[in-house]
């Protein structure tokens, strides 16, 4: 029997109510009609203890926690699946994940005080992406999107601030794909799979 082809991990980023999660579920299925193992991942994973301590820091907005700190726990909700990431991979499933590191670098160093490059240090060594689709999508349409501003981030100004951070890091790095909302989530699958098919 031959060796099993390791599974790519496919992230998506990009500002609140963006539509992440639905693209990552549509990707999913459409990654499982063509037959490749595929499974979805979110983070930050409010389930686990670390996502309970996250989870009241984003949705009580009185909670006083030092920026560092909040920014060190996001990120040890990510090492916390590290295992079960490589696993997966190695047995050659396809993660399509909602939020990964960049989230994580770029909510906290848009704050003030908050340097890029110490932002970028606790996600090192964290499983590599194999490709990262940023979802861009106008501040206005965002805006009125059921739900937007029930959370701690979701205000213009720090959305804005995400916005210019997340098409910075795009430039930087040459595995992203600006992804306009305004194109069809099939045409991100066909995107998708061609990148997959690509691979194999
Ligand atoms: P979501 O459940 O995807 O809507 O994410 C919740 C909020 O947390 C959203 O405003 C983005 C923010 N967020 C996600 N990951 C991180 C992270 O690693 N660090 C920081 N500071 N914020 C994050
Ligand atoms: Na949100
Ligand atoms: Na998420």
């Amino acid at each position: 029997m031959g060796q099993i082809k390791r599974g790519a991990l496919i992230v998506f980023e990009g500002v609140d109510k963006s539509g992440k999660s639905t693209h990552c579920k549509k990707l999913v299925e459409a990654l499982e009609n063509f037959k490749i193992k595929a499974k979805f991942m979110s983070f930050p994973d409010r389930s686990t203890l670390t996502g309970k301590l996250i989870d009241n820091y984003l949705r009580n907005k009185e909670c006083q926690l030092d920026d560092h700190a909040i920014h060190l726990l996001f990120t040890a909700n990510r090492w916390e699946k590290v295992d079960q990431i490589k696993s997966l991979l190695n047995d050659g499933v396809t993660l399509i994940v909602d939020r990964y590191s960049y989230s994580g670098i770029v909510y906290s160093a848009v704050k003030k005080n908050m340097d890029l490059n110490w932002c970028k240090q606790p996600e090192i060594g964290l499983p590599k992406p194999d490709m990262v689709f940023l979802l861009s999508i106008s501040q206005e349409e965002i805006m009125v999107r059921p739900g937007f501003g029930s959370e701690r981030y979701e205000h213009r100004e720090m959305q804005e601030k995400v916005a210019d951070m997340y098409l910075q890091l795009s430039r930087e790095c040459d595995n992203w794909e600006v992804i306009n909302t305004a194109r069809s989530i099939e045409d991100v699958q066909d995107r998708t799979c061609e990148e997959m098919c690509r691979e194999n």
